[in-house]
């Protein structure tokens, strides 16, 4: 009805993991694929596409008599290692979908609609989450940006340069802003709460505070066979112990999230002692101060831990989020247009979250019948991502519609 599925069927066969999943690196070449494809149907619509200087996609519709800041809404087309079909494509494709919806429908809006689509924001690649809304936002120091580095030990700056983009010019753009009411971020849910429900589309209410942090643990890399047991000091050792550790603390606080996705020994060998290993915590919790305290009490137990299997430990923040709770105004004018949705948090993070520091946001979530993401086993019913288009399509047409009072 949409043709929301459809769009997301045309992109389906871009940037397949081999284990499983999808494989799209901010700014990779699957990256690049993806956006294009969104420029392609953008423009096949006559919208006004442009990148700017962070590298965000814009596709602009100025309905005759439209004026002042617009109603933005999209998402990110980048994907975790071993992502779902969704998160993320499914905002871009259905803010597709709702435009075309709001041009069925002979709207006269009076304020113009846009769609962005924000790179790299699983900060998959260079380890800041929503890295080009944080950019826009002023949400990181350029410099520091620029001066991140992948798994290659490519700077943002090289690949932001090989990508056609001047790193010169990359940071806090409040003239983009400016031209920004709102912005209203259509995703997958990643949970269960729709499926509770028995509703395919709920109004986001609040993201969950998270953050990443490196932990890196050296020892003495050495021969496996002809180091005793007693004459170690084994990083992996020491990592192992603290994953468990790390585990015990986060169940120990209600309402906390901690995992250790990522672990990279060096030199990575079967039969060799590791020299060192750097591993990965991503905490979460409703409280920024809880959070801050669960980051402590991790920071203790790997300085002990370490220290007792003869090695030396370090943590490092890498990306931080505070707890969002989403625009009220903006909130209940996506309630009055969409009266049956319930209202929903979420533990992801979202560009949504990120541009809340600047501009009022809100977020619609779409049923996920397995409740399971950032795995291939992430899905949307088409029929239901119909209603998610259809509800974007509702809530930007009373945003931008109800805007003649002049109030976004
Ligand atoms: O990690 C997150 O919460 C989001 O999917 N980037
Ligand atoms: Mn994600
Ligand atoms: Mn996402």
């Amino acid at each position: 009805m949409t043709g929301v599925a459809r769009l997301l069927g045309e992109v389906a066969h871009i940037g397949v993991d081999a284990r499983g999943g999808y494989a799209r690196p901010g700014y990779g070449d699957a990256d690049r694929e993806l956006r294009e494809w969104f420029v392609g149907h953008a423009q096949a619509r006559g919208l006004d596409v442009h990148r700017d200087r962070n590298g965000i996609v814009w596709a602009w519709w100025r309905p005759p008599g439209s004026s002042g800041p617009a109603v933005v809404t999209g998402s990110h087309l980048d994907s975790v290692p071993g992502g779902g079909a969704y998160d993320g494509p499914l905002g871009v494709a259905s803010a597709i979908g709702a435009i075309d919806v709001m041009r069925a429908r002979g709207l006269a809006l009076q304020r113009p609609i846009a769609i962005a689509v924000f790179p790299e924001e699983e900060g998959s690649r260079f380890g800041l989450a929503c890295l080009g809304s944080r950019l826009l936002a002023g949400g990181v120091q350029a410099e520091r940006a620029l001066a991140l580095t992948d798994r290659e030990g490519d700077t943002l700056a090289e690949v932001l340069r090989r990508d056609g983009l001047d790193p010169r010019h990359v940071g806090r753009d409040d003239e983009t802003l400016a031209g920004v009411g709102c912005f209203v971020e259509l995703h997958v849910e990643q949970g269960r709460g729709l499926v509770d429900l028995g509703r395919p589309v709920a109004i986001g209410s609040s993201i969950l505070g998270h953050g990443r942090w490196r932990i890196t643990i050296d020892g003495q890399g050495n021969h496996a066979g002809t180091t005793r047991m007693s004459d170690r000091r084994d990083p992996m050792v020491a990592a192992a112990r603290t994953v468990v550790e790390i585990r015990d603390l986060a169940r120990g606080i209600p309402d906390a999230r901690a995992t250790v996705g990522r672990i990279e020994p060096v030199p990575g060998g079967t039969n060799v002692i590791a020299s060192r290993v750097s591993f990965w915590v991503d905490a979460r919790h409703p409280d920024d101060l809880v959070t801050a305290a669960l980051v402590t009490s991790i920071r203790d137990a790997v300085t002990r831990v370490a220290a007792e299997e003869g090695c030396a430990a370090a943590l490092q923040e890498e990306s931080l989020s505070p707890t969002v709770d989403f625009d009220h105004g903006l909130r209940d004018r996506l309630r009055s247009a969409l009266p049956d949705a319930p209202e929903l948090g979420t533990g992801a993070g979202h560009d949504a979250g990120v541009l809340a520091s600047r501009i009022p946001t809100a977020m619609l979530f779409v049923r996920n019948p397995t409740g399971i993401s950032h795995s291939p086993e992430e899905l949307v019913e088409d029929s239901d991502a119909d209603h998610g288009a259809v509800a974007l399509a509702d809530a930007l047409e009373a945003v931008a519609g109800s805007a003649a009072d002049g109030s976004i």
